[in-house]
């Protein structure tokens, strides 16, 4: 890495973070689920077509969760946030609950969660865990089938923008992990940092669709690949 200190850093995460505890990835399964490209299913329009389709698509991916774990990669990832005296900020594109599980805490979701539900109702959003389902009850208003996966969905706006738009802002050192660079507006973030001078990193199985506006590429898995750039970054902070 440059010799420019990496004060203020923002990591954002994709699917293939998670792909070695065991979660696919939406473009390994050619971004399939039950014969539904994801794109057709993680949309409003489905979810008025055929709410039962996609919760039992939310149903089960929430389930799953209890039966992986967080793997090297996201361990890394919480080291660095509990260790790395600037400011860092962890975006993940996943809805699953493994950089928290694995001790992160300066996160967000900007595609929301698995774990969440919101209440069409009141508005409401709260914790979910099992099946929702059709006829959820809202844990605030206690409506009962308005409960929808507090999920972003393609044509939805993506969570706390603003933050994220502000992190990249004062970002000196960007870091994409395990994403295909395939969705906007997290595969723009990339560029937004360049733009402001950022150092910025790729670190990825292979070469994502915005692999050319990384100036540091670094190939393979994230469970071996993260936690040695890991160990640099603290090895560099130490030695300031
Ligand atoms: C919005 C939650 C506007 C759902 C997700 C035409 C051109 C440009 C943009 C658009 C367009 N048409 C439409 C759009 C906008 C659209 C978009 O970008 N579409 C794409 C398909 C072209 N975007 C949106 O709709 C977004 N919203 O634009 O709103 C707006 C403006 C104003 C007001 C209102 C609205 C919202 C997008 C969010 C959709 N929700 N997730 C769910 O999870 O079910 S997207 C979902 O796919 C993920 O969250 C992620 O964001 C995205 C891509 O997934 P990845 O995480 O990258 O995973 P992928 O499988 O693709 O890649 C994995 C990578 O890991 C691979 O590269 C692989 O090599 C690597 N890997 C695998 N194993 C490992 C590994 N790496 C390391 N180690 C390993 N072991």
């Amino acid at each position: 890495m440059a010799d420019m200190p990496m004060r203020n850093i923002v990591i954002l995460t994709g699917a293939g973070i998670s792909a070695e505890s065991g979660l696919a990835t939406f473009r390994a399964s050619d971004g399939l689920w039950e014969d539904h490209r994801v794109e057709d299913v993680a949309t409003p329009e489905a979810y008025a077509r055929d709410p039962a389709l996609v919760h039992r698509f939310y149903d089960a991916r929430r389930a799953r969760l209890h039966e992986v774990e967080p793997n090297a990669a996201h361990l890394a990832l919480a080291r660095l946030d509990a260790e790395w005296p600037g400011e860092l900020l962890i975006v993940t594109q996943n809805v699953d609950d493994l950089h928290e599980r694995a001790g992160a805490k300066r996160l967000l979701h900007m595609h929301g969660e698995l774990n969440s539900g919101w209440c069409l109702a009141c508005d409401g959003r709260f914790a979910w865990v099992g099946p929702m389902g059709e006829e959820a009850e809202c844990k605030v208003c206690a409506a009962h089938g308005m409960v929808r996966p507090d999920i972003v969905w393609f044509g939805e706006m993506p969570y706390d923008m603003d933050r994220i738009d502000e992190a990249l802002m004062n970002a000196d050192l960007f870091v994409s992990i395990g994403t295909s660079g395939a969705v906007y507006p997290a595969a723009g973030f990339v560029q937004t940092a360049k733009y402001r001078g950022a150092q910025t990193l790729e670190i990825n199985l292979e070469p994502s669709q915005g692999s050319i506006f990384f100036g540091e590429r670094r190939y393979g898995p994230a469970g071996l690949e993260v936690p040695k750039w890991v160990d640099e970054m603290l090895a560099g902070a130490d030695a300031e």
